[in-house]
């Protein structure tokens, strides 16, 4: 089974790290494909950001259609272009938000998402309502750090985000931490190990639910809303994007 796991951001060094989340989680036989689009905005962070990476997502779903993938991830937390993705993809595709969220409400009544700059905390919010997922959602917490802080040894990310995650155990209640960013994926485990509660990489618990999806020969259904784009021109710069007949 071919899956493409799509960082909507196009800084090559967190796709690695996405990559090797997915790579960690896949079943033997699956292949990972895991690439960030050629355009678009080095790091998601605002909506902004969100609508332009969309395009470059659309593209690479486009390019994985021809290419016989099965299933698709969106690893970004704000699930960019999820929707209009399903209505060019045949098979499965999966954002890492509505992963992530789905998993935590198996194994807890309340999970807290733990996420990068406070701004971003509303498009957590905003997904957790339209999934259904906000009665579990206990908190989305910012941590202040630029997703590219990430990447930073010198920004002691490690020790931001688990500030966040026991205070979201202790103050709001929470069984479990959903990690809001594709970039926190590595520190899962040890995030985990030193809380002693369970944290959810969307990474991969998106791969794991593309693989079930495929195993059970589930698509995604044309009828309805995720038919394919109605064929018409585009204009302009979106010339590339027009839906063909
Ligand atoms: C993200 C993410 O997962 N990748 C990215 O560039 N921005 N999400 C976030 N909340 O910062």
């Amino acid at each position: 089974m071919r899956i493409k796991v799509i960082n909507p951001n196009t800084t090559e060094s967190m796709t690695r790290t996405i990559a090797r989340a997915a790579h960690a989680v896949a079943a033997p036989g699956t292949e990972i494909i895991a690439v960030s689009p050629a355009m678009g905005p080095v790091s998601i962070e605002c909506h902004y950001d969100e609508a332009i990476s969309a395009l470059g997502v659309l593209e690479e779903v486009r390019k994985g259609e021809m290419n016989e993938c099965e299933g698709y991830v969106i690893a970004c937390f704000g699930d960019p272009g999820l929707l209009a993705a399903r209505e060019i993809a045949k098979g499965p595709v999966v954002g890492i938000a509505e992963a992530a969220m789905h998993a935590a409400s198996f194994i807890t009544t309340g999970f807290s998402v733990v996420t990068t700059l406070t701004r971003t905390c509303i498009i957590a919010e905003h997904l957790a309502e339209s999934y259904g997922m906000a009665r579990f959602c206990r908190s989305v917490r910012g941590t202040d750090l630029a997703v590219l802080d990430l990447e930073r040894p010198e920004s002691d990310a490690y020790r931001v985000i688990v500030d966040q995650c026991r205070r979201a155990l202790n103050e709001d209640r929470s069984g479990a931490i959903v990690l809001g960013c594709a970039g926190m994926a590595d520190l899962c485990e040890r995030i985990s190990r030193e809380i002693g509660a369970p944290v959810i990489d969307g990474v991969s618990a998106a791969v794991k639910i593309v693989e079930g999806l495929v195993s059970l020969g589930l698509v995604t259904s044309k009828i309805g809303d995720f038919a394919a784009p109605l064929p018409k021109p585009y204009k302009g710069l979106t010339s590339r994007f027009q839906p063909s007949p």
